[in-house]
């Protein structure tokens, strides 16, 4: 039996939403306070995943400054219907559902529109299109009158003015006694409306819970074999945990699948965020049945039906020559734009980075510019020149958690003007200087090795070609069970003057991110 390996998103991908149209599948998933926001996906097998665009990709469309990182672009939801793609999510502010927007597109690759606000509480949108044409926005908030925590309601979306009308309608509160109720999605199948959810919270409690009904506003019956889907009982030798936030697709084959969050943690700790796995799901009388076989979501899972399937090529190892005029899809900035910082240079020499007072600790928009840890071994390394004016000006590589919790490993000068390597780790407020390795030549090769263990960081003074090993710094200390949050680690490429204006600015010749041995989706 042909199989494939999960996750089929791997790194820091949460909040997997998808559809189909013929036999091409999209998906979506958060992107917090990264930007580009909400990144799109194409695949033909449901297994090879190709990124298309970000559908929030233009400046000042989504106010993300001064957000921690995990605040942010929250649970989209991507959704076709009648030639159109539609788009709902919400910006969360300090952890709560600040505004909710539908943004759509003829063409999943873009151009998107903007993001249309809709006058929706809560967070975690969804849209379901009933066989009547109607369209139907459902989402979770915190329970209006009893019955919660949290509760789930829906309201008609009105396509031609892309606005709520009508009533409200509270459709469930959860299968779970005091657990919060979230990520509800709405399928029809057999003229019967199941509504689909999560509880327990993203962490190890997290599961699939449902309830179902025979009109569209309800009353919705909870379905007595929720959970659905958990690893919330599975024990710590379990290799997936923190299962839940589906969406289910139909294939052209008639075969249903179900996307989920999960995590793969190491003794206890995840450093690579909520990733994307897939999971087969069956009907019955009663719902959907997921992963049939096994009950759980596997790292080796037989592979779907789709006989005709076109694959997407995904490199996993690359070294990038910043030789392109723009960056690829796979590189984020933090709360905005830096294409004024951060630029190919124009002599196709590699990168430039702009010193600026924005330090990578800042809720600000910091020059900096990062991808996904995608493996839990992997090597980066960069080759990077800068000479700093003044001690407090550093340029290099970063291993980044969120604006509290990074690592650096950055040529910068010691007081007397010499430059140096220095390796800092910074954790709640406050930094710690690791080591440091004398630099004459002021242009090195920063390199960070990571596995099971930890992450460990060297320089190779380009002078001298010399490697010197620096230190290790945990991997637990990266990990979001440490860091708290909802992301995972990048690996990035910064400039700052801490504070002080530079005028200077760092070349990043190449960068190299490659999954280290036996780390195919390791
Ligand atoms: C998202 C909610 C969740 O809105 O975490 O996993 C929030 N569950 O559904 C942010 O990812």
């Amino acid at each position: 039996m042909p199989t494939f390996r999960n996750p089929v998103l791997p790194g820091c991908h949460p909040d997997p939403s998808i559809c189909r149209v013929g036999a091409d599948f999209y998906l979506v998933t958060s992107s917090f306070a990264y930007y580009p926001a909400l990144p799109v996906f194409h695949s033909g097998d449901l297994v090879h995943w190709r990124q298309l665009t970000h559908v929030l990709n233009r400046p000042g469309q989504l106010p993300l400054q001064g957000l921690d990182v995990s605040d942010g672009v929250w649970a989209p939801t991507i959704r076709h219907h009648d030639g159109r793609f539609y788009v709902v999510s919400t910006l969360a502010v300090n952890r709560r559902g600040s505004l909710t927007f539908v943004v759509t597109a003829d063409d999943p690759a873009g151009p998107w529109s903007d993001p249309v606000p809709l006058e929706a509480e809560g967070i975690d949108p969804s849209l379901f299109f009933d066989d009547d044409g109607r369209c139907w926005l459902t989402a979770c908030r915190d329970a209006v009158a009893g019955g919660g925590p949290g509760e789930l309601w829906m309201r008609e979306l009105d396509l031609d003015r892309l606005k709520l009308v009508g009533p409200t309608h509270v459709l469930w509160h959860g299968a779970l006694r005091g657990a919060w109720v979230e990520a509800p999605h709405l399928y029809k199948r057999d003229g019967v409306y199941h509504l689909i959810a999560a509880e327990g919270g993203t962490e190890r409690n997290h599961s699939v819970t449902a309830a179902r009904s025979d009109t569209v506003t309800g009353p919705y019956v909870t379905d007595p074999r929720s959970p659905l889907l958990t690893h919330r009982h599975r024990g710590p030798d379990e290799p997936v945990h923190n299962v839940g936030h589906v969406d289910l697709v139909d294939t052209p084959d008639g075969e249903t699948w179900a996307v989920t969050l999960g995590v793969r943690p190491i003794a206890g700790t995840h450093t690579l965020g909520r990733e994307v796995f897939l999971v087969p799901v069956t009907w019955t009388a009663h719902g959907p049945v997921f992963a049939p076989e096994t009950g759980s979501v596997r790292l080796t899972e037989r592979l779907p039906g789709l006989a005709s399937a076109r694959q997407e090529e995904v490199a996993a190892a690359s070294r990038v020559h910043f030789d392109e005029p723009v960056l690829g899809l796979e590189w984020n900035s933090l709360r905005g734009p830096v294409t004024d910082l951060v630029r190919p240079a124009a002599d196709g020499g590699g990168l430039e980075i702009e010193v600026t007072p924005e330090p990578l600790s800042s809720t600000g928009v910091p020059a900096f510019v990062g991808r996904r840890q995608q493996h839990v071994r992997f090597h980066a390394q960069a080759r990077i020149s800068f000479s700093a004016a003044h001690p407090s000006e550093e340029a290099g590589l970063t291993v980044f958690q969120n604006q509290d919790h990074h690592a650096t490993l950055a040529l910068t000068v010691d007081e007397g003007g010499s430059t140096q390597a220095v390796l800092t780790i910074r954790e709640t407020g406050t930094t710690t200087r690791l080591a440091t390795a004398p630099l004459p030549s002021g242009e090195a090769i920063l390199a960070v090795e990571g596995d099971e263990a930890g992450y460990a960081f060297r320089v190779q003074d380009l002078g001298t070609d010399r490697w010197t090993d620096l230190a290790a710094v945990e991997r637990s200390f990266f990990s979001t069970e440490r860091a708290g949050g909802f992301v995972g680690v990048y690996l990035g490429l910064y400039a700052t003057g801490n504070g002080r204006a530079g005028s200077g600015r760092a070349r990043v010749r190449w960068f190299d991110y490659r999954p280290g041995r036996g780390a195919a989706t390791d």
